[in-house]
């Protein structure tokens, strides 16, 4: 085996690819704003500089391992350093920490903090910049941009969408969009991924809270909300207990105490998608036509198609998503009360803040999900009524739309509608080939994935891509022949909604942790697969009858 040495310790040199992640490795947590494993190397923030052996100082990660080097990561020279990076970018920042929506979860705030800065002793020559509140997803504040160009990357080499780039060089240099339009005038899809990796308030989540509590204290007003599901495995972590962690019984008793009037889970809209969906793949798989089928519930998908991919959206199953569905069937049952009824939607996403405001899911202008708040809004919500999160006994949703299927609480990981719709598809139903679906390669965080089922006797072939700049690919792989699939599920965030930009930030451990919750979530479940929710043959009986198409379904083609 080869060994470096770092801070006088040897150190086991196992294919990583600079010695950033080497030295992390040995237990130091080298401060970086602009280094993240999953985007190319930049190397423009130089606080992870290191010295060598012969006292060259260097960034740690855009170097690579050799063996036999000796790094040092905490000299005198390299504390002075870093403290001089960190006031330089503390002179050209607002230092507003208290009222920032990014306070307590900035990393130059927490690097200050770290390096004991006391005082900034550079002048401040940046010239205001207005917020670009334009997007209903997030917000842009560049006078808190540090340069990183973390979002750059994100937006670029992830998601491949290119709504904003670098503009300008030397001391006018700054993120913007092209020609500086608003963001809501660009390619933006909303995916919000760019303030996941934003270590500053510079991309925020936009925070609709204040609109929430007025409706929330209004008599007159019933507030209904519905809980994503993968907000019960991702909210956790900040409120007291461990990353994955199910507790969702616990934001239902909060929620109620919130003064929310009724509370119920958008893993039962799931169960619907679920049905049409399969119905939908069924017909088609039959006549051939517009195959392969791409899933409809990632917004964020559904407008990165729209741009680039029209001829494509024929393909695009015509289910709502199942937020949209359960948000229907809601309405569509209070439709003759007395008080005003709105819906809210606790979402791990900040796209499905653009969804809800799309003219398809409004009736008379009115739409179906009034507001869209992200699990990192939820938090301020429960922090805000002064909740103790962690004291909160749990409780179940109302009726009479309480009940739910595994099916419906896969849906928040990678793979999850897929191997919810395959459950309904099977014609084998015992509990083995329940199972056995597990492992056809629909589970498992990896950004494209492939699947073949035995369905009906015919072999079903199916990707499943989280991350655009993969969706993207797989459909020029499939647009020059080179693959061919009979159904694709899309999910623009990387891992799927568990990691979904409205989300608690979080790593690679820390989605995986989220997807064993709802996997967990699932095995515990009584009712494993979609349709043997009751709430779905009542409904069918009952209410949707002559309304399927109506409630449930969305044409995107215009
Ligand atoms: Fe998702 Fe969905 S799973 S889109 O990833 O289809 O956001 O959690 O609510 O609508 O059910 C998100 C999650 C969510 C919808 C469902
Ligand atoms: Fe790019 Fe997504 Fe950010 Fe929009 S929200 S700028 S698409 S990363």
């Amino acid at each position: 085996t080869e060994f470096m040495v770092i801070d006088n310790m040897p150190v086991e040199i196992n294919g990583e690819r600079n010695i950033l992640d080497v030295i992390r490795k040995a237990g130091i947590d080298l401060p970086t704003f602009c280094y993240y494993s999953e985007l190319s190397v930049y190397g423009a923030c130089r606080m992870c500089v290191v010295e060598d052996q012969w006292g060259t100082i260097q960034a740690a990660c855009s170097t690579p391992p050799k063996a036999g080097m000796e790094i040092r990561t905490n000299t005198p020279r390299l504390r002075k350093y870093r403290k001089m990076i960190l006031e330089l970018l503390l002179s050209n920042h607002c230092r507003d920490c208290t009222t920032c929506e990014k306070n307590g979860k900035c990393k130059l705030q927490e690097l200050a903090q770290r390096f004991g800065i006391k005082q900034v002793r550079f002048h401040n020559t940046s010239e205001d910049s207005e917020l670009d509140t334009s997007s209903l997803c997030i917000v842009r504040d560049k006078s808190k941009c540090i340069l990183c160009g973390d979002c750059v990357r994100m937006c670029n080499e992830v998601q491949n969408v290119g709504a904003i780039e670098f503009a300008f060089r030397g001391s006018k240099m700054c993120v913007s969009t092209a020609f500086d339009e608003p963001l809501a005038n660009t390619k933006c899809v909303g995916c919000g991924q760019c303030s996941v990796v934003c270590p500053t308030g510079a991309i925020v989540v936009r925070n609709d809270t204040a609109k929430l509590w007025k409706e929330l204290s209004d008599n007159n007003t019933k507030v209904i909300v519905q809980i994503a599901p993968a907000v019960r495995v991702g909210i956790g972590k900040e409120l007291g207990f461990s990353e994955g962690q199910n507790v969702m019984g616990r934001i239902v008793a909060a929620l109620r105490r919130i003064g929310f009037d009724e509370v119920f889970d958008t893993s039962t809209g799931a169960d619907f998608t679920v049905l049409e969906e399969a119905e939908e793949f069924s017909k088609r798989l039959l006549t051939g036509e517009n195959l392969p089928l791409f899933t409809s519930c990632c917004p964020a998908w559904v407008r990165y198609a729209e741009q680039n991919y029209p001829q494509l959206l024929k393909n695009i199953s015509t289910c709502r998503s199942p937020m949209q569905m359960l948000a229907s069937i809601l309405k569509e049952h209070h439709r003759n009360d007395e008080k005003r009824v709105v819906v809210v939607a606790v979402m791990p996403c900040t796209a499905k803040k653009q969804e809800a405001a799309r003219d398809e899911f409004k009736e008379d202008g009115v739409p179906y999900v009034d507001y869209v708040i992200t699990t990192q809004e939820l938090i301020h919500l429960i922090k805000e009524a002064n909740l103790i999160f962690s004291e909160i006994e749990p409780e179940a949703v109302d009726m009479p739309f309480g009940t739910t299927s595994g099916s419906g609480v896969i849906f928040g990981v990678t793979g999850g509608v897929t191997e919810a719709v395959i459950r309904r598809l099977s014609d084998d139903k015992s509990s083995f080939a329940l199972r056995a679906i597990a492992f056809t390669g629909v589970r498992g965080m990896q950004g494209v994935k492939e699947a073949r089922i035995d369905c009906n006797g015919r072999e079903v072939k199916i990707a499943i891509v989280s991350g655009l700049k993969n969706a993207d690919d797989l459909i020029r792989s499939i647009q020059q022949g080179e693959k061919q699939y009979d159904f694709v599920e899309v999910m623009s965030c990387p891992g799927g909604c568990i990691g979904g930009a409205g989300q608690p930030v979080t790593n690679r451990d820390g989605k995986y942790n989220r997807g064993a919750g709802l996997y967990n979530a699932d095995r515990m479940s009584n009712i494993k697969r979609s349709e043997e929710n009751p709430i779905i043959k009542e409904l069918y009986d009952g209410m949707l009858k002559g309304k399927v198409h109506k409630l449930l379904h969305v044409n995107y083609l215009k």
